[in-house]
């Protein structure tokens, strides 16, 4: 059968990673084409009809393109996965949504600053006194995470869901890209857990060292 649903994005990219990541989980057939980084491409015309913003990852399915990551992972658990990663009782579903909003609005940007500011940016030009303060935001985040994970298993209850993927992608960047950060028990113990997913270890555990020193893109 031929592959409806076609992925642009270089799989070095975190936002890339969540989509892919959910493609495996739900089992669909997909085309993947490297866009973005060192594969360009994000100012072409047809791409830019897809996604004004020029950015990666998008997404075009029998209906049209879908960009913004986030989006894409809602859009497709809730059109292909009935009640499996998606939640359709609202209330439940609203304690995922609360995770996914928070993944992108406070531990994303908060790590994103770190990675840039630390991994990303060339040692001789590094702020040293920014990265700390990225950390301690980091930790702060992740000690709220460690506390709702001290009675959930996942990040909206006792099995894996969407809410797990924002958040989840992060985890193998933070961990290792050689600051010593704390180690929250029930974050880790989750971290684990996502480990034991093959779409996970395919998609996100991935080696990432072409973005060391690189401002570039
Ligand atoms: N909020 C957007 C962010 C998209 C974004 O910033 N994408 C980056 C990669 S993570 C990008 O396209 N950068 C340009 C490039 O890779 O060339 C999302 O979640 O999809």
């Amino acid at each position: 059968m031929t592959a409806t649903i076609t992925i642009w994005g270089r799989r070095t990219s975190f936002n890339v990673q969540k989509v892919l990541w959910t493609l495996d989980e739900l089992g669909l057939q997909y085309e993947h084409r490297n866009a973005g980084g060192s594969y360009g491409g994000l100012d072409d015309p047809e791409f830019l009809l897809m996604n004004p913003h020029g950015l990666v990852p998008v997404l075009r399915d029998e209906e049209g393109s879908v960009w913004e990551s986030n989006s894409i992972i809602r859009y497709l658990c809730s059109k292909h996965s009935c009640d499996n990663l998606w939640i359709e009782a609202p209330f439940h579903r609203s304690l995922a949504d609360r995770w996914i909003d928070w993944a992108a609005t406070a531990l994303q940007p908060s790590f994103m600053s770190l990675f840039w500011g630390y991994y990303r940016t060339p040692e001789s030009q590094r702020n040293l006194v920014e990265i700390q303060s990225a950390v301690e935001i980091c930790q702060k985040h992740f000690r709220a995470l460690d506390t709702h994970l001290a009675c959930h298993d996942y990040m909206a209850g006792k099995r894996f869901t969407v809410a797990d993927i924002p958040a989840g992608t992060a985890l193998h960047r933070y961990f290792s890209i050689g600051l010593p950060v704390e180690e929250p028990t029930n974050v880790m113990a989750w971290f684990a857990r996502l480990r034991e997913r093959p779409a996970f270890c395919k998609n996100v555990l991935v080696p990432f060292d072409e973005l060391y020193g690189r401002l570039a893109f």
